[in-house]
């Protein structure tokens, strides 16, 4: 049997990327795979796009890794910092990282992706339509020909789930940097026999990875990153930045 951890939205929290990296040694998994938003949000995206390309066997783009660097992108104040943070090689490997992977675990086939099969910019909410669970499975320009997937993994929206409609699993691997549904660091081990077939079992199993939490804020003040105040929040609470204001939610000492 193979293990694979598959992770994502790290954005820039080396505190909670090295933890479960850490994490996924401690098991004795050997495979990586990264479903994109390397950067942006959190203070240190450099470093995470290099422990990416150091840890990873396969890194996937997200929106994040997509716009910022892209050169029509217009970018405010915390846009132009998240990007300065990078190097020119930096940007340069996030803009030619595939928008999809394929495995076999199993006989089952796996695609993995950051947002959907239509685009990296399209969003799948835990809240969402039929059509939209169809579509993850759909073959479409991003996805490329090959055989149709029975199970489809992704990332984007920070909210850890697994669904199984008619014989097909849509699965959310959630976020290590900036979990929305719990303000610990999330990641998905998938377990199979490679290619394989059905006779071979297979198991899916959440991790959920608590972090210091306070040691990343403070980097984060350390740094003066804009929107400091509303990272430190969501990491706190996993209470998405939105929703702050109208809860009472602060961070007055970031
Ligand atoms: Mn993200």
């Amino acid at each position: 049997m193979e293990r694979i951890a598959v992770l994502s939205d790290v954005h820039g929290n080396m505190t909670a990327f090295d933890t479960v990296l850490r994490d996924i040694d401690a098991r004795g998994i050997g495979t990586v795979l990264n479903l994109g938003d390397v950067v942006g949000k959190g203070p240190r995206g450099s470093a995470a796009v290099a422990r990416s390309r150091e840890r990873c066997a396969v890194t996937v783009r997200g929106n994040w890794d997509d716009f910022l660097p892209h050169p029509d992108t217009v970018r405010d104040e915390a846009l132009t910092w998240w990007h300065d943070e990078l190097t020119a090689e930096d940007r340069a490997w996030l803009r030619g990282l595939p928008l999809v992977h394929h495995l076999d675990l199993s006989g089952r086939r796996i695609r993995l992706l950051h947002a959907s099969a239509r685009s990296v910019h399209v969003r799948v909410h835990f809240h969402h339509t039929v059509e939209e669970f169809d579509g993850a499975f759909a073959t479409t320009e991003l996805t490329g020909d090959g055989p149709a997937p029975q199970m489809v993994g992704y990332g984007d929206v920070h909210d850890t789930y697994v669904e199984t409609q008619d014989g097909r699993t849509l699965f959310n691997v959630g976020s290590v940097g900036n979990p929305l549904d719990e303000p610990t660091a999330s990641y998905v081990v998938l377990e199979g026999e490679p290619g394989g077939d059905r006779s071979a079992p297979f198991a899916l199993q959440v991790v959920r990875v608590p972090y210091d939490v306070e040691a990343e804020i403070a980097v984060a003040r350390d740094l003066r990153m804009p929107q400091r105040e509303a990272y430190a929040v969501e990491l706190r609470t996993a209470v998405y930045r939105g929703l702050h204001a109208e809860r009472g939610l602060r961070a007055d000492d970031v």
